[in-house]
């Protein structure tokens, strides 16, 4: 029995995560997709916060850092693995390990409708069975995408534009014409400096937080689909906790989920913030608008559904009204 137990804790000490039955607190390592003190490192740093205020003695989480740490498209592989406990990261940057997680972002419901309804309980399965995750929170809800442009178009044709992209505006852009380069945010600054690029999608957040606007003319409107920024934190890990460290990390979760809320004012106040950057606005309207927001939803299913029929369905049915 004492070998047995020597042995058990040396290995334990061998790991970065130390079990609940061993320690009263636990401490998480965790790392964001985005730049820590950007639009989408926001609520993830809030929640950090508040967990470490409210969570003491329970649950604790260290920042190790952001893409700095680990490159965007290699964390959703770190926390599978549990090199990193927690992840703030986008689906558009594990479609490799989740193949239907663009559908989050077609979502015409809100998070806490896709909790009442039972969407974030399927969404949760579809993260711990094909990533190895919890899915434990979701910012960026209440926020759109654009296509943001360095010329201008006239309607909804994208023919001729080489646009920056992730697996988020894949399905809509090359359907509207464009050619398509898939970066990181880290690299979207030097493309458009060189000309590499005519344009990029991204939210309606945070442009100006990257400098982007020094290279950016125009924002086309209106915005499609909902940012998904999620927390994802390592299933081994999540399994070993205890339930009070799981009740607060959920807690906190809740009250992250909250700050969504707040995106349709901050939407405004960067919209108007763009425009004094110079960021001119194109309006798409009437029968260009049906046609730029319609190419985004059908086409954005389209590519679930090729991805696996049976379960965009059963995401369809709960994501949109
Ligand atoms: O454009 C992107 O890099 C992207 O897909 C994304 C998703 C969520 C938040 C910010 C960017």
């Amino acid at each position: 029995m004492k070998i047995k137990a020597l042995v058990g804790a040396a290995l334990l000490a061998a790991t970065t995560f130390s079990p609940a039955a061993f320690a009263e607190e636990v401490t998480l390592r965790a790392v964001s997709a985005f730049n820590l003190g950007t639009t989408f490192s926001r609520e993830f740093e809030a929640f950090v916060d508040w967990i470490n205020e409210n969570g003491k003695g329970v649950v604790q989480i260290q920042v190790v850092g952001g893409p700095e740490a680990v490159p965007p498209f290699e964390l959703g592989n770190a926390v599978q693995s549990g090199v990193v406990d927690l992840a703030n990261n986008t689906t558009a940057f594990y479609p490799n390990l989740v193949p239907t997680g663009d559908a989050i972002h077609l979502a015409e419901n809100t998070v806490q409708e896709q909790r009442a309804n039972g969407c974030y309980d399927l969404v949760d399965r579809i993260h711990q069975e094909q990533m190895n995750v919890k899915f434990l929170a979701r910012a960026g809800d209440g926020m759109g995408f654009h296509l943001y442009l360095t010329k201008p178009i006239e309607g909804p044709d994208l023919t001729g534009l080489t646009i920056r992209t992730t697996p988020v505006y894949q399905a809509m852009f090359s359907a509207l014409g464009a050619n398509l380069v898939r970066t990181a945010p880290g690299e979207v600054y030097s493309a458009l400096e060189r000309g590499a690029i005519d344009g990029y999608g991204w939210p309606a957040q945070g442009v100006l937080d990257l400098g982007w606007d020094e290279q950016t003319k125009y924002r086309v409107d209106p915005s499609f689909y909902n940012v998904d920024v999620n927390l994802l934190v390592n299933l081994d890990v999540w399994n070993g906790l205890t339930d009070e460290q799981r009740a607060k990390l959920e807690e906190g979760a809740a009250w992250m989920e909250e700050l969504n809320i707040k995106n349709a004012e901050i939407n405004a106040a960067e919209y108007a913030k763009q425009a004094d950057a110079g960021i001119e606005t194109i309006t798409l309207s009437g029968a260009d608008a049906e046609k730029w927001l319609e190419t985004a939803q059908t086409e954005g299913w389209a590519a679930v559904e090729a991805v696996d029929a049976a379960l965009a369905g059963e995401l369809k049915a709960c994501l949109t009204k």
